[in-house]
Order: C-alpha cells, then sequence, then structure tokens
C-alpha cells in the first residue's frame, strides 16, 4: 500500500486538471444510485456536507434488499440489533425491535422510520431506474439517465447499488410458458400471495429458499422442491423480544457495537481462538452441540479458527452437521440428498432455518434432485424434468442473483474516454478499496466488489463515512475530482488476492466467488470479496484517508 500516516497535504500532484466548471452549473453536487440501507445513509452523510444531493431508486419505497426481497418468510439472519444503523443515538434509543432476527415486514418498517425521521424523502425519486451513467472528462461530471430518458448531471456519483441486488432467473427453456403465478423471490409483489390448498413449486435451496420453503410448506396442498446443490443449513433460535429484554439490549448499545468493530466480521460471534484438533473429541462434540443449539451464525463465524481453512477441521464440522440432518429427517434418502457432499460445511453462505429440515418430513413435501433428474422445460402447467411431469398453480424461482458485480453490470457505467466498467471487469476485477476504479473518477462504490461485507450495515456504515470525509475533504480544499492511481488499484487487488488464499470457501463455486450458471460470462471463479479482516480493511482505509489520500489523485 502507499499510504502515508501523518501526511495531511493535499495531493495535487499528476491528475489532470479539471474543467473549470463549478458545481452550480450541473444538476446537483453527488447523485447516489440506490434508496437501500447504503443510499439512505449516503444521503444523510452527503447532506451535513451541505451538497445538493439526488438519490435515484427504481423502487416506489426505500430499503432496497428489504422492500424488493418480500417473500414469504424473508428474515435477518443477523441479530437485529446489530444489524441496524448505529450513527443516530436517538434512533437507537427510539427503536424497539420485537424479534431478535427482525421479519421483512418490520425491516421494512424500521427503513421508512429512518426516511421519515430524517426527512429523506425528499431527495428521492423513487420509479426511477438508472439505466447508465457516463463520465464527461471536460464537464468534470457524471451525467446519470433514467429508463425514462431523464439526464442529469452532478460532480459525485455513489453507487449504492447492494452486492445482491440483480435477480437472476433461471436459463431453463420456456420459463416464460407458464400459465399459473410466478415469482422469482428478490422481484415479491406487494399484494399478498396465497398458497393454501395450492400445488406450488420452488427452485433453489439457497438462503432465500430456504427461508421460502420452510413457510411455504405451512399452508400449500403440496410443495414440490427443486434442489440443485443442497447447502448446510443451521438453526436460527429466533424468538420475541419483549419490552424488558429490549430496554436491556439498549442498555448493552455502546458495548455490542464496539464488540461488532472489533470482531472479524463485524458480526456479534466472534471465532473460537482454538484450532478444531486442539480439543478432545469430547470437547469438540460439546463445542458444537452448544453452537448449533445458540441463535443465529454463531456455529458459521464463531466455530474454531481454523474451519475454513483446514480440510480436516472443516470435514470434521461437515460430519458433525451430516449427523444433524440424519437426525432430523426421517426418510434417509432424503435426508442424505440434503447433505452436501461437493462442499464443506461454512464454504458457501451458511443458510439459517427454523424447522427446514423438518418440513420434509411432511407429506405435502417432495424433493426432486435436478441433478439426478435435470429440469428440461418449464411448460404452460408446470415442468418436466428428465422423468417426469409435473404440474403446479404457482412456481417460485428461489434463483440468486448476479452477485456483486451484476448490480454495477446491469448499468451502463462508462468512465474516461467511454471506457466501459463492465467491459474493463470482464478482464479483470479491480478497485481501490472496493470503492473506487482507475478510470472512473469521482465515482464511489459502497458495498463494492472487493469491500469487507460481513455484518453488512456495519460495513455500509463505514463505507459511507469514508466516502462522505473524503468528499468533506476535498471541499474543505476546493478539490473537484478523485480518481485512485493505477498503481494504488494494483496493490490494493494484490492485497485482495492475498488476503483470500488458503481459504476453502473460495475454491468453491456460489454467489460469494462470482459464479451464477444464469449468467453469461459468470462460470470463472474470481476473488469478489475482500476476505481479510473487518478491522483490516478499516485501518488500511483509515490510513489512507489520515495520510491525505496520497493513493489517489486529486485535482
Ligand atoms: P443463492 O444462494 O445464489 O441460491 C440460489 C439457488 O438457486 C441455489 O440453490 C442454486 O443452485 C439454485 N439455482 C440457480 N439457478 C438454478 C437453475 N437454473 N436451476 C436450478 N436451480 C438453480 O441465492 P439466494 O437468493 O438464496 O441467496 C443469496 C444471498 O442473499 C444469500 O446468500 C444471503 O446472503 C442473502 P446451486 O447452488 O447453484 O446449485
Amino acid at each position: 500500500m502507499h499510504a502515508k500516516t501523518g501526511e495531511k497535504e493535499p495531493n495535487l500532484d499528476s491528475a489532470p486538471s479539471p474543467a473549470p466548471s463549478s458545481a452550480t452549473n450541473l444538476d446537483y453536487d453527488a447523485i447516489v444510485i440506490g434508496a437501500g440501507i447504503s443510499g439512505m445513509y449516503q444521503l444523510y452523510r452527503l447532506r451535513e456536507l451541505g451538497l445538493r444531493v439526488r438519490v435515484f431508486e427504481a423502487g416506489t419505497g426505500v430499503g432496497g434488499t428489504w422492500y424488493w426481497n418480500r417473500y414469504p418468510g424473508a428474515r435477518f439472519d443477523s441479530e437485529s440489533y446489530s444489524y441496524a444503523y448505529s450513527f443516530s443515538q436517538e434512533l437507537l434509543d427510539e427503536w424497539d425491535w420485537t424479534e431478535h432476527f427482525s421479519p421483512q415486514p418490520e425491516t421494512e418498517r424500521y427503513l421508512n422510520h429512518v426516511a421519515d425521521k430524517f426527512d429523506l424523502r425528499r431527495d428521492i425519486q423513487f420509479s426511477s431506474r438508472v439505466e447508465a451513467a457516463h463520465y464527461d472528462d471536460e464537464q468534470n461530471c457524471w451525467a446519470v439517465t433514467l429508463s425514462d430518458g431523464e439526464t442529469c448531471r452532478s460532480r459525485f456519483l455513489v453507487a449504492a447499488v447492494g452486492p445482491l441486488s440483480a435477480p437472476t432467473w433461471p436459463r431453463i427453456d420456456g420459463v416464460d410458458d407458464f400459465q399459473g403465478q410466478a415469482f422469482h423471490t428478490g422481484l415479491w409483489p406487494k399484494e399478498p400471495v396465497s398458497f393454501e390448498g395450492k400445488r406450488v413449486a420452488v427452485i433453489g435451496t439457497g438462503a432465500t429458499g430456504v427461508q421460502t420453503i420452510q413457510e411455504v410448506a405451512k399452508t400449500a396442498g403440496h410443495l414440490t422442491v427443486f434442489q440443485r446443490r443442497p447447502n448446510w443449513c443451521t438453526p436460527l433460535h429466533n424468538r420475541k423480544i419483549d419490552a424488558a429484554e429490549m430496554r436491556e439490549l439498549k442498555k448493552g448499545y455502546p458495548e455490542m457495537f464496539q464488540h461488532c468493530r472489533e470482531t472479524f466480521s463485524c458480526f456479534l460471534h466472534t471465532p473460537d481462538p482454538r484450532n478444531t484438533f486442539d480439543v478432545s473429541e469430547e470437547e469438540r462434540q460439546a463445542f458444537w452441540e452448544k453452537v448449533y443449539a445458540s441463535p443465529g451464525f454463531g456455529i458459521w463465524v464463531g466455530n474454531f479458527s481454523d474451519m475454513l481453512l483446514d480440510r480436516a477441521a472443516n470435514k470434521a464440522v461437515s460430519d458433525f452437521v451430516a449427523g444433524k440432518i440424519r437426525q432430523r429427517v426421517t426418510d434417509q434418502r432424503v435426508a442424505e440428498m440434503l447433505i452436501p457432499k461437493e462442499h464443506g460445511f461454512g464454504t458457501r453462505r451458511v443458510p439459517q432455518e427454523t424447522h427446514y429440515y423438518e418440513v420434509y418430513n411432511q407429506p405435502n413435501v417432495e424433493l426432486i434432485s435436478i441433478v439426478d433428474t435435470p429440469i428440461e422445460r418449464i411448460t404452460a402447467t408446470g415442468l418436466e424434468t428428465s422423468d417426469r411431469e409435473f404440474e403446479f398453480d404457482i412456481i417460485i424461482y428461489a434463483t440468486g442473483f448476479d452477485a456483486i458485480t451484476g448490480s454495477f453490470d446491469r448499468i451502463d457505467i462508462r468512465g474516461m474516454d467511454g471506457q466501459s466498467l463492465k467491459q474493463k471487469w470482464r478482464g479483470a476485477l479491480e478497485t481501490f478499496l472496493g470503492v473506487q476504479v482507475a478510470g472512473f473518477p469521482n465515482m464511489f462504490m459502497v458495498m463494492g466488489p472487493h469491500t469487507a461485507l460481513g455484518n453488512i450495515p456495519r460495513s455500509i456504515e463505514y463505507n459511507v463515512e469514508w466516502v462522505a470525509d473524503l468528499i468533506g475533504y476535498m471541499q474543505d480544499r476546493n478539490l473537484t475530482r478523485a480518481e485512485a492511481r493505477p498503481e494504488s488499484v494494483a496493490d490494493w487487488t494484490n492485497f485482495v488476492i492475498e488476503k483470500s488464499e488458503g481459504l476453502l470457501s473460495n475454491e468453491i463455486d456460489s454467489w460469494m466467488t462470482g459464479i451464477n450458471q444464469n449468467v453469461e460470462g459468470k462460470q470463472t471463479r474470481i476473488i469478489a470479496r475482500f476476505s481479510g479482516s473487518a478491522v483490516d480493511y478499516r485501518e488500511h482505509c483509515d490510513e489512507i484517508a489520515a495520510g491525505g489520500y496520497q493513493e489517489l489523485m486529486l485535482a
């Protein structure tokens, strides 16, 4: 890294001089794409700097992920209070969570409350999908075009587009032929959908599919689950929070947020410092029983330190969880279908469940492996696999997202000399801190590729504040242009790759390694995330700010 801690003087060399245009000639000082958790907070922070900000949001309401993903059973997998904004004491004091893992409707209410409290809506333009964002070298500004053709210009562009927001439909023949009701979980309608007595299919068994299946199975006449690769799912152990418990939780907020700042991925859970085979077999089993019985991601991010690094350790914990699946599923043929064989526990995102495995003991639920009998086509009345025809009233596609880069790819983003971001990243995914891209001046990403994901709102708050601090720094010095130096990008990208070495998750196909079989050109694994600790990530970013942003060309 090029961080030069202590150097506070602005760094003005080697950047091309911007045109003498002032932001007053532009429609806005900053345009933010997306009014999810990132975009809402970015608006709040940029307003504090006195900037004229416009947020463009494709939906009709705030919330991003928590606006679109209103499928049955959608809820947090992280403890609600640890997953909320932490920047406003007043907000922390006044909001009560009713469950340890908040259901989507409550989270959406919370985000609407935030929008109202801070009067965010007056700067958010809803039903406005950004189609293109082009950097104008001469004017040193971004021209942003919406799907209705409206174009406006701003000095800064913040892409707060989310790492999991571009839903993907499966590439199966006939997807448009089905005459019944068909839904993608990430584009779920606002109107209630009844499954009562209906013949329902769910395709996909990721974190979303699992939440959907366990809910739909309660009322569906018959539910058929089409599973490609099974995932390792563990119990969520959700429960209600009463007023007294909420009061106690609030008292502990300062320590809780401090704790999240210190853990590897900002979760409440923190890895056990011991390695798997440091302890006796008996102790190991007792520890796993304890984390299996604990709420949330403890068993994933609070497990033995070597669980995701050491193959034997990973095999041991996988065997433990496989044993639980065998105990919970009555039909052992079905249990074996539900046990992942080609990836170890925790190497893909671990879905959190509530009686998910028991669903397969219900007489109205059937599991079909589409590895054994592939879906050949969707038909007008259902679908056909290689050995059977199925009829359905409803098909639910829980087939995931074009993750991490997909939400950028679907916007025609062009930097200097008309260079396309999508094309650039198809060549090589390179960023600076996951926040900037060389050749894309004044464009900032919140939760872009190569950032630390983990407990996402914690990472968002940090990213947003870092971007606002940089813009504030530029304002104070009458600087109007920030671009990552190519060598800073190379250094950061190498650092990200270095940090990913040895991590078993990076040897597995999943959205976390940039794989999506439904999207052309996304069949090769990439290092898409920063897999070092969030503490490490922040240290780097803090150093850069403290050093006067020497890694950027400022002008
Ligand atoms: P995921 O985790 O990407 O899961 C998508 C699921 O859909 C997964 O089981 C896929 O099987 C399956 N899938 C995808 N395409 C097909 C086709 N063409 N045919 C059959 N099955 C298919 O997405 P989620 O929405 O569940 O979760 C995304 C993240 O959002 C989650 O991790 C949380 O962090 C929040 P595969 O595994 O590829 O064999």
